[in-house]
């Protein structure tokens, strides 16, 4: 079944996302999320300029042996563009297999192994009683998990907060990148009380997460780590920026907090010492990130093996396309922990006519052959590209920092 077309979609339906569709000689289309935030156009040119010409005439069946074609035939390995551009592509191809197959990706993955995905929503404030709040939209709406960041008092502006009547956070925005400004102690001492602000008005009886989002030094995030025993959080998110692997076993001799880390990282080889030491609870890579549907099982299958479960990223930022791949992966993985789910908004629905559905906490990504999501060339079309960068952080003496 060879492969006649491969095109490269960029739209912005409140938010800029590439998609690469691939159309077979027998009409069959499969889509892959190529989406980089704020980088998005790198993205875009690899496809279209070194990948999408050595597609066409490809068999759309062999998944694996296009994966490594790509991977092993760029000589340069690993990478967030060429990861995400391989990654477009083995979706495309899986949502392509699904189709043939008369199945839902999930049951080429070797079925359900749970009754739905458990997935977690943000919430947020711009101080403790309006993130307390905002907890109850999620909880009144059946979520089982819930993450929660506050304004940290003394900042302009702090990570995750979402603005005024917007119902998610949106980091992205300019021709150039917004300055934050980070005070790591300010940030030390506020958190544990937002946590337990949040325990004491709503209890245990759902988990609660928190994204550091990669701001600390080791011996930091042992501290914060230690502060937030008593509130029995999920998980603390991408404690320290993660290169640095070994670091976190520092972490570990601290903290009984669970952590998770990934959403940055586009390999196997980038969390192996985290998984094989056990230095982390949950990983963190995405789909479109991380090689597609083919790689992500590969990683989740060394963290089986050492008793680390599954956490993929799932912000707004990657398209509806890689939600419903990681929804068919989480459904069949045996190590599943947990999915962020933020919600795309209208118009990205509309871009993206989707099967996917949430109820009482859970996730399924419906029951149509492949993905069962697919892009609408005409919505597309109204929402052109509009070029927006992700922040960057400096310290109050205007070091930078990491955001
Ligand atoms: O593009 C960056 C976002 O995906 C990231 O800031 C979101 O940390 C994030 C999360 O956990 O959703
Ligand atoms: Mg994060």
């Amino acid at each position: 079944m060879k492969i006649v077309d491969a095109k490269v979609i960029v739209t912005c339906p409140g938010r800029n996302y590439v998609t690469l569709k691939i159309t077979t000689e027998d009409g069959l289309t499969g889509v892959g999320d190529a989406t980089l935030n704020g980088r998005e156009l790198a993205v875009a040119s690899y496809l279209s300029e070194h990948v999408c010409p050595l597609l066409i005439g490809r068999d759309a069946h062999r998944i694996e042996d296009t994966w490594h074609y790509l991977y092993k035939g760029a000589y340069w390995r690993r990478g967030p563009v060429t990861m995400t551009a391989i990654a477009a592509v083995d979706i495309a191809l899986w949502d392509i297999k699904g189709k043939v197959a008369g199945l839902p990706v999930y049951q080429l993955l070797g079925g359900a192994a749970r009754a739905g995905v458990t997935v977690y929503g943000h919430a947020s404030g711009g101080d403790v009683p309006e993130a307390l709040d905002d907890v109850a939209r999620f909880l009144d709406a059946g979520y089982r998990a819930v993450r929660v960041q506050a304004a940290v008092p003394g900042l302009d502006k702090t990570y995750g907060i979402r603005s005024g009547s917007s119902l998610t956070y949106e980091p992205a925005a300019g021709v150039r990148p917004a300055e934050d400004v980070w005070d790591t102690g300010a940030y030390l001492d506020f958190v544990p009380t937002v946590m337990g602000a949040v325990r004491d008005r709503y209890g245990f009886g759902f988990q609660l997460l928190h994204d550091v989002h990669h701001r600390l030094t080791p011996i930091e995030a042992g501290r914060l780590g230690r502060s937030l025993e008593p509130y029995r959080v999920f998980w603390i998110e991408d404690p320290t920026p993660a290169e640095d692997q070994a670091a976190f076993r520092l972490i570990r001799q601290h903290t009984t907090t669970p952590i998770a880390v990934g959403e940055v990282f586009n390999s196997i080889w980038d969390c192996q010492q985290l998984i094989t030491e056990r230095l982390i609870d949950y990983i963190r890579t995405s789909v479109s990130h991380t090689g597609g549907i083919t790689h992500l099982r590969r990683v989740f299958g060394l963290a089986e093996l050492y008793g680390v479960r599954t956490g993929s990223h799932g912000a707004t930022d990657l398209s509806p396309v890689c939600l419903a791949a990681a929804l068919h992966v989480d459904m069949a993985v045996p190590n599943f922990g947990i999915q962020e789910y933020m919600s795309h908004l209208d118009p990205a629905g509309d871009v993206f006519p989707h099967h996917y559905s949430f109820s009482d906490g859970l996730m399924h990504p419906g029951d149509v052959p492949g993905l069962g999501v697919d892009i609408d060339e005409d919505q597309a079309a109204k929402y052109p590209y509009d070029p927006k960068y992700l922040p960057v952080n400096r310290l109050r003496d205007g070091t930078m920092y990491d955001w």
